[in-house]
């Protein structure tokens, strides 16, 4: 079958043997993550529609669909996965705590954790800029058959088994790692259906785009100074290309297919940076490492730090090789 035509339900089940522990559990996880990413997608899609259903008899939700959004794709992502009942335990941006789940057979046989942002950027709904859907599976670390505990969702980014993003944009696209790759699907929405549309995606190793909310300049450390100035320089193949879309998974979608950077570093407005580590940077490094990309905190690998805190918040590079190198070496001059 031509690569093109092929869709991601028949993708998952020719990968199945890919999978370390191949019992068919992560093949179903993804599985429910691609239904939820469909009903997320149809109701985002119409977050425009919503007022002027209102005027014209039906139930109003003004000025608050913004919000209801959010709480209304958690609430698909988390019940999609506890009704199949094949995860042991979900922790979300939108929670404050994680959950806890039975398998089928009423024990916590389950093996798998999964940690997502379920509509990250929500505040591009209103006025119709992408947003998107983060998440992030683990083995559980604790014995199967015991509820799970913080410790299955603390662990580090390199232990990660799966981990992928929605971009609900110009087309809706679910893009996905197994740690074999990186690969895109595109939802053709008139039937339903994802097919495979980018195989094996790559960050090109240089870029020509930097992406970085530069309103907060008189706040980024000196070596974020350093390396704006760097990029905007006339020498070589700069000064680069500065777009910011600020819904992460946009900026850093764009970015693997066209070659960037992304940055949300520390600033004396949000000293330990904004992104969480295990709902937002976790997940996208990983699928920028499978992608030959890079993904650090301005010194050190993001998939090596040790999480302490479900919630926490670190700084974020992530992008082509030779940028994030590079950013981490005007980093490195102040450490
Ligand atoms: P959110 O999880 O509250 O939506 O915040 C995360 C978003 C990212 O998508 C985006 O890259 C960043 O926040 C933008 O922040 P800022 O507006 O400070 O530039
Ligand atoms: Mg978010």
């Amino acid at each position: 079958m031509e690569e093109r035509n092929k869709t991601l339900g028949e993708f998952i089940i020719e990968k199945q043997e890919e999978f370390m522990y191949s019992s068919g559990e992560l093949s179903r996880l993804i599985n429910s993550i691609r239904l939820a990413a469909k009903v997320v997608n149809y109701k985002v899609n119409k977050a425009g529609l919503v007022d002027i259903v209102g005027a014209f008899g039906e139930q109003n939700v003004q000025g608050e669909d913004q919000q209801k959004l959010d709480v209304y794709a958690n609430e698909t992502f988390m019940q999609t996965l506890i009704n199949r009942e094949i995860v042991c335990g979900i922790a979300s941006e939108e929670n404050d705590d994680f959950i806890t789940i039975k398998g089928k057979d009423g024990l916590h046989n389950n093996k798998y954790v999964v940690l997502m942002d379920p509509l990250d950027g929500s505040s591009n709904i209103d006025v119709n800029v992408s947003v998107g859907t983060i998440f992030s599976v683990f083995r559980r670390v604790t014995p199967v058959g015991t509820p799970v505990t913080k410790e299955d969702f603390l662990q580090p980014g390199v232990n990660q088994v799966a981990a992928g993003y929605v971009i609900y944009g110009t087309s809706t696209m679910l893009v996905y790692t197994t740690g074999h790759g990186v690969n895109g699907f595109t939802l053709n929405p008139a039937i339903g259906t994802f097919y495979l549309s980018h195989p094996n995606m790559q960050f090109p190793k240089d870029g020509h785009i930097y992406s970085i909310n530069e309103g907060n300049y008189v706040h980024f450390p000196q070596g974020v100074k350093d390396y704006i100035k760097y990029c905007q320089t006339e020498e070589g193949d700069r000064p680069y290309t500065s777009r910011y879309i600020g819904s992460l998974v946009s900026d850093i979608h764009r970015n693997m297919i066209k070659g960037g950077i992304y940055i949300y570093p520390t600033s004396s407005k949000s000293p330990k940076g904004k992104l969480r580590l295990l709902y937002e940077c976790n997940p996208m490094a990983f699928i920028a490492e499978q992608a030959g990309g890079k993904a650090s905190d301005g010194f050190n690998r993001i998939m090596e730090i040790q999480p302490t805190e479900l919630h926490q918040r670190v700084p974020f590079f992530c992008g082509s090789e030779n940028m994030v190198d590079k950013a981490n070496e005007f980093m490195k001059k102040y450490q």
